[in-house]
């Protein structure tokens, strides 16, 4: 077996190890499990699984460099090797591209315009918002009438757990490890145990820009009772980032109750997508497409219940149907392809048993529902994009998130309706809205639980705005400015004068 920890291009068997002090090493137990590629249910390469001992290897590593070179470094030459990161990753594009499609399945198309091309800029972009952040100070008549000067200086929180998902494994992962790193601290990152090749891969890219050791560490494994719950109840971990499922969010909150560590968590969703008569039904259907099909519905932000003004309800459900009969499921090289496989044979049970579940609900299935014929690859977990309509608010299908390329559509006949059924739900991550009319558009958003509502777009992203959910989907905000909240702790310095 190939000892690379460069992707699978030429179909030998690829060994993921650890990342940790600037060394790709094997794990001390020398246990590993099989990295499966979801297209075909072929074996990728196998994955070192981390032990108590890796996972203490690694953060003492990033709290060394805390104490070293990289905590001392001056903020222009630490974001020179930001820049540096992003560079790098764009010089390696096609390496890091074969790793994203091989881990997880998706349409070369989609990673080449989505997962890569943001893996670089979530360096890119926090170097820029460290680089151009405000200073500020007061000076101020104290309550007692002395003179004060006031000022707040930013410091690294100091190791930070970053507990990444697989969806969207790149993207995802450096969405918190640029602004972690652009404030100054180190990292320990923990991927998902489906898609480990992209972070390890971001090793290669930290040694090639001379990143100080330790700065950026990387232990494989599963969550409960190993590596995530290893690294998450490591005392020396000040803070923890994680983006994945509510439950697990619930756990690690458990975890970072001991010694009293800040979370930030992005977590589940279920979210609304509301078209109003007056839309460019054109416009509706497009987006609609996406915020339920693409990643083959494995988004967060995705739309799976979907409400629609009574007058275009017939015309919207027929005319979306249509378009998801004409999804082509297939290989990830293949130009015509919209929609890659599920992640795992245990997510594709998840979902189909959602399926099923919607049929005993009482579902009218509009299309989908079962398991495509994939021929040469029925070895993978496929589905059929699925369209239902009739459940009761209340089914199951329509409360719980199934996270796969599906969505129940509704009629409404009023704002105050659709509203207060948007809203009826424990989630609370986005809403994608669709109208031509501007006063409803800011009547209907403000009123939407939802961290972030689209308004005739979806998933539109601009870094520096603040992106996270309320409810049940997560606990504070990252992007911009809002990123630098939680990978910094304000110390307030009062001199009087
Ligand atoms: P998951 O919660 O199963 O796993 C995410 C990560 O947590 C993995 O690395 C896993 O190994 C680790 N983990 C699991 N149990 C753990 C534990 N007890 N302690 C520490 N680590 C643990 O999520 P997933 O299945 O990988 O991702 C899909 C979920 O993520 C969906 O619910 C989706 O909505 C959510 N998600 C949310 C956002 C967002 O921005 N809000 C983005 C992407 C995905
Ligand atoms: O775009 C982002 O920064 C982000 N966190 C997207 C999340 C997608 C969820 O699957």
């Amino acid at each position: 077996m190939s000892t690379q920890t460069a992707p699978n291009t030429t179909g030998a068997l690829v060994e993921i190890k650890h990342f940790i002090n600037g060394e790709f090493v094997a794990g001390s137990s020398g246990e590993t499990f099989d990295n499966i590629c979801p297209l075909n249910g072929e074996k990728l390469g196998v994955i070192h699984k981390a032990s108590k001992q890796d996972v203490d290897a690694a953060v003492a590593a990033a709290r060394a460099a805390m104490d070293g070179e990289w905590g001392r470094m001056p903020v222009a030459e630490r974001l020179k090797l930001l820049y540096a990161v992003a560079d790098e990753i764009d010089r390696r594009f096609d390496d890091f591209l074969q790793a994203e499609i091989a881990d997880t399945g998706k349409p070369r198309s989609l990673a080449a315009h989505i997962d890569i091309p943001r893996g670089a800029a979530n360096f890119k972009v926090f170097a820029d918002v460290v680089k151009n952040e405000p200073t500020e100070s007061f000076f101020l008549e104290t309550p007692d009438g002395a003179g004060a000067l006031n000022y707040a200086v930013r410091k690294p929180k100091g190791v930070i757990a970053v507990i990444s998902p697989w969806n969207l494994p790149l993207l995802l992962m450096t969405w918190k490890v640029g602004p972690a790193l652009a404030c100054g601290n180190a990292v320990v990152v923990k991927p998902s145990e489906e898609t480990p090749t992209t972070t390890t891969l971001l090793g290669e890219v930290m040694n090639a820009v001379g990143m100080p050791k330790g700065v950026f560490n990387v232990v494989h494994g599963h969550g409960p009772n190993a590596a995530g719950e290893f690294l998450t109840q490591h005392p020396d971990v000040d803070a923890i980032t994680f983006t994945g499922e509510t439950r697990t969010g619930e756990a690690i909150m458990k975890a970072a109750a001991n010694g009293v560590r800040d979370v930030s968590f992005e977590l589940g969703g279920k979210n609304p997508g509301i078209v109003f008569a007056d839309a460019n039904f054109d416009a509706a259907i497009e987006g609609t497409m996406r915020s339920v099909f693409a990643n083959c519905g494995q988004v967060c932000l995705g739309t799976e219940r979907m409400f629609v003004e009574r007058p275009i309800y017939e015309k919207f459900v027929a005319e979306l149907a249509k378009k998801a009969k004409n999804l082509k499921l297939g290989h990830y090289n293949d130009a015509d392809t919209n929609l890659g496989p599920l992640i795992s044979q245990e997510h594709r049970d998840k979902v189909k048993s959602y399926y099923d579940l919607a049929v005993s609900e009482g579902a009218t299935v509009v299309t989908g529902g079962g398991i495509p014929e994939m021929g040469d690859l029925n070895g993978g977990w496929w589905i059929e994009p699925t369209i239902w309509t009739d459940l009761p608010d209340d089914s199951r299908t329509v409360n719980e998130e199934i996270f796969g390329p599906c969505c129940h559509i509704r009629p409404f006949d009023t704002e105050e309706e659709v509203i207060r059924i948007a809203n009826a739900t424990p989630y609370g991550l986005a809403a994608a809205v669709w109208t031509t009319d501007s006063s409803r558009t800011h009547r209907v958003a403000r009123q939407l639980d939802a961290g972030i509502v689209w308004v005739n777009s979806w998933f539109l992203r601009d870094l520096r705005t603040a992106f996270g959910g309320s409810k049940m989907s997560g606990i504070g905000r990252e992007g911009g400015v809002h990123s630098l909240e939680f990978y910094t702790e304000l110390s307030n310095v009062c001199v009087k004068l």
